[in-house]
């Protein structure tokens, strides 16, 4: 069995996403933030992450130079799609292989299942072959579970839907399950029992107010989600180290 707590403190985790420049482009960064250092800067200096997630490019020029000092468990995404494609149906396929996070030296894996569009099998099938061989390597697996496309239309945070997305995560054997909130903790409850033993992470969303997310994190800690997987949040936010800090006191019950 593939050790989980790799990427865990105290059962819980919080994961800093920076895949952002693939799946939107530059219109996500500023001066600073377009430079994946400013990303590993704000891990070393907070040491809350417990696990830092990027495309092969990134990790391959920027992680290993961090390596010397303190930084977090590497996760390398292997699928991704740019945002040119609005109003199709989405497709996300592999672009880099378990054989290259482990080159990396990641401790786990990413990949992102878009439930509900008309591509839904083809990423299924690839996700399956990919959680046997991160398996059979050691790597920890995590399932981005993404409501999307015709199917789930107007429905991609509703607590059925995202109940569903989780049960599939599980069910296609991903140790881990990030997914969006649906809003309310008694909804919620639902969508993590679901998962059942795949530890489910919520997904941070665009920049919100930090009063807002906060508050969203501390409902659903309080059903038993396990953590965090937060990008914009942070990165976006005027002080990274503040938020990342307040964030973990909530998480880690600090
Ligand atoms: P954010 O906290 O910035 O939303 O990052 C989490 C994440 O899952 C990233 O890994 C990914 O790039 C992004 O969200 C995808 O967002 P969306 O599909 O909503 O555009």
């Amino acid at each position: 069995m593939v050790d989980i707590n790799k990427i865990m403190r105290d059962g819980k985790c919080m994961l800093l996403a920076y895949d952002q420049g693939l799946e939107h482009g530059p219109t996500d960064f500023n001066d600073e933030n377009v430079d994946p250092n400013y990303i590993l800067e704000i891990a070393e200096k907070t040491q809350v992450y417990t696990g830092i997630v990027f495309q092969e490019g990134i990790a391959e020029k920027y992680y290993p130079s961090a390596s010397s000092g303190q930084v977090p468990p590497l996760i390398l995404k292997l699928n991704g799609k740019t945002g040119f494609h609005k109003g199709e149906e989405p497709l996300s396929l592999q672009l880099t292989s378990v054989d290259q996070a482990v080159r990396l030296g990641a401790v786990g894996v990413g990949y992102t299942i878009y439930v509900g569009s008309e591509h839904e099998q083809q990423m299924m099938v690839e996700f399956r072959r990919i959680c046997d061989e991160a398996h059979q390597k050691d790597l920890i697996v995590i399932a981005w579970m993404y409501p999307r496309g015709k199917h789930v239309e107007g429905k991609e945070n509703s607590k059925d839907v995202l109940a569903y997305a989780a049960r599939i995560s599980l069910e296609l054997g991903a140790d881990f399950t990030k997914i969006a909130y649906s809003g309310d903790p008694e909804s919620f409850s639902w969508v993590v029992k679901n998962a059942g033993a795949s530890k489910v992470l919520v997904q941070g969303g665009a920049k919100k107010d930090e009063a807002e997310l906060l508050d969203e994190v501390k409902d659903f800690m309080q059903v038993e989600a396990t953590g965090l997987a937060v990008g914009r949040n942070i990165w976006q936010a005027s002080d990274p180290i503040s938020i990342s800090l307040k964030l973990a006191k909530i998480i880690f019950n600090t």
